[in-house]
């Protein structure tokens, strides 16, 4: 079985202080925070980053400051996976500028509209085409959130087009309100629903996370944990970081004797070639 590339997805753009007292939001505290999550045992920092204020941003600036910080603080180095989701009714243009500015390793990309718990979340596809040829030209590797099964047939239309490369590494984002639920049997559907080429991750919103998770583990799927998606360790009982939510996946996984991939491996087995 090949090793586990655990994600941390610390800040999100939607989570606030007042849902976790513990949320990172300036570049100093992401980078403490990335820091505990790579020590115990993530590869890739997803990361949205916040204004002076701690309102969600999609400033290049903003992200160079946080990028930079936790490059400084993390050893080994994680892959830093920038959101181009932003926040729901940010434009298109602005969520585009961070890999035309920086061209990151990685980064996640969006391809289907869907409701977002209150909001809505629009991809238009002239959007997302536009999106996918920048990340060809900076020699960004995407990875695609899909929250939806109709958003893997849209990523499928993509690769045909040759605006996304093979493999595709997908990450199944569940429990979204306005998405496809936590179940289980989901995850599995949605699986079953990709190309055996492509690769796979999967973030459980809320309570669905630790059991996603656990059973991505067991299927070979990439994992994903983080205050983006869920502010708790247990039912009312808050998460004290996020390296509590990382450590957590990552003793599971030793505990069944899963390896867990360094940044490095990570690197190599998503394709990443700097
Ligand atoms: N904040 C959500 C509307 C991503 O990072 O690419 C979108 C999101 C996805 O978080
Ligand atoms: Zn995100």
């Amino acid at each position: 079985m090949e090793k586990i590339i655990l994600t941390a997805a610390i800040t999100g753009a939607e989570t606030t202080r007042e849902k976790n007292p513990a949320l990172p939001l300036t570049p100093a505290e992401q980078a403490a925070d990335a820091a505990a999550c790579v020590a115990a045992g993530a590869a890739i920092i997803h990361l949205h980053v916040r204004d002076k204020e701690g309102r969600p941003s999609q400033d290049p600036g903003d992200f160079k400051r946080a990028i930079e910080a936790i490059r400084a603080a993390c050893r080994p180095e994680p892959i830093i996976q920038l959101s181009t989701g932003g926040a729901a009714g940010d434009s298109p243009e602005s969520r585009l500028e961070p890999i035309i500015r920086l061209k990151p390793e990685m980064a996640s990309l969006n391809v289907g509209s869907m409701s977002f718990g209150e909001d809505v979340f629009i991809n238009h596809p002239r959007d997302v085409a536009e999106m996918a040829r920048h990340f060809q030209q900076a020699g960004v590797v995407p990875e695609v959130e899909v929250y939806d099964p109709s958003h893997i047939d849209i990523a499928k239309t993509l690769v045909k087009k040759g605006l996304i490369n093979r493999p595709v590494h997908y990450q199944f984002v569940l429990g979204v309100p306005g998405g496809m639920g936590g179940d289980i049997r989901n995850l599995v559907f949605m699986r079953d629903s990709i190309d055996p080429r492509d690769s796979w991750g999967v973030a459980g919103i809320g309570r669905f996370e630790l059991p996603l998770a656990v059973h991505a583990m067991m299927m070979g799927g990439r994992i994903r944990v983080g205050f983006e998606d869920n502010v708790y360790f247990a039912r009312g009982v808050l998460a004290k970081s996020n390296a509590q939510l990382v450590k957590r996946i990552a003793d599971i996984a030793a505990a069944a004797g899963l390896t867990l991939a360094a940044p490095q491996e990570a690197r190599r087995m998503l394709g990443i070639t700097g």
